[in-house]
């Protein structure tokens, strides 16, 4: 059986990604609900309805575990989806705790979604683990769509990321969240506009780490081949196919769509 991860749109491929690193034999369904790009502007019970709709899409094609491969998704649907289904569900969140932990200043910056930074789930993080620490959150409306348009290194991308992150640089932040799924595919340029002294971190691996630790409890016997990615989308297959080309690296992977009514 497969591992299914599903997002709003590409984003959620950074935590494939590192899945894929530590997981070589698992066969991987990704679901990119491009029609309802971006969640972050959406309300929590359109958000909920999408991920029970995705998710028994994905139970259909029989996935034994579930990546919410979304921040924004996690603090709207994780809690109720997870007491609806039978098979392990992971989510994911920004990386509040590890940052505490590497900072030297004791101030960090989070850059997110205004639906994840406003949840629940984000204050009592901060609550948990960032009580002896500054911290910094930074709204980023226009980023996910950036991402979504495949513009990861333009000087329009540029600009707002320097929007967005000059505040926090100037508060003196010296370790920055990256607390979207999105965000890891414009690494290269966060980093460049914080500069050598500061540290970029996100949650992909850590997300890896416990779905490889999940997956090695439901003790199947490994296949030593090479498991296979299937992607599909609730969009434009011509307009999702070439992005998620370019972030998987493989011009030669194919997209479905489909259609999944709430
Ligand atoms: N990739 C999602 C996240 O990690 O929050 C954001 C998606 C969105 O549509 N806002």
């Amino acid at each position: 059986a497969a591992i299914g991860l599903f997002d709003s749109g590409v984003g959620g491929l950074s935590i494939m990604k590192e899945v894929r690193k530590l997981l070589p034999e698992e066969d991987l369904i990704y679901f990119a609900d491009s029609a309802y790009c971006p969640y972050g502007i959406k309300t929590p019970e359109v958000i909920r309805a999408r991920c029970f709709s995705i998710c028994d899409f994905l139970l259909k094609e029989g996935v034994k575990l579930i990546v919410v491969a979304s921040n924004t998704t996690s603090v709207a649907g994780l809690d109720l989806i997870r007491k609806h289904y039978r098979i392990p569900i992971v989510g994911v969140e920004p990386a509040i705790k590890p940052a505490a932990e590497l900072s030297r200043n004791g101030k960090i910056g989070i850059l997110a979604t205004g639906v994840t930074i406003n949840g629940e789930r984000f204050s009592s993080l901060v609550e948990r683990f960032g009580s002896n620490i500054e911290v910094f959150t930074q709204p980023c409306p226009g980023l996910v769509e950036l991402v979504e348009e495949g513009k990861l290194d333009c000087p329009q991308t540029e600009a707002l990321l320097h929007r967005y992150m000059d505040p926090m640089l100037v508060h003196g932040s010296d370790t920055i969240v990256l607390g979207c799924t999105h965000y890891p595919f414009l690494r290269s340029l966060v980093e460049k506009i914080a500069g050598p002294q500061i540290t970029v971190i996100d949650t992909g691996e850590a997300v890896a780490r416990q779905v490889s630790r999940i997956v090695n409890t439901l003790n199947q016997i490994s296949t030593g081949k090479q498991g296979k990615e299937i992607f599909y989308t609730s969009g434009s297959t011509a307009k999702v196919t070439p992005i998620i080309q370019e972030l998987w690296q493989d011009k030669s992977l194919t997209v479905k769509h489909i259609e999944l009514n709430t």
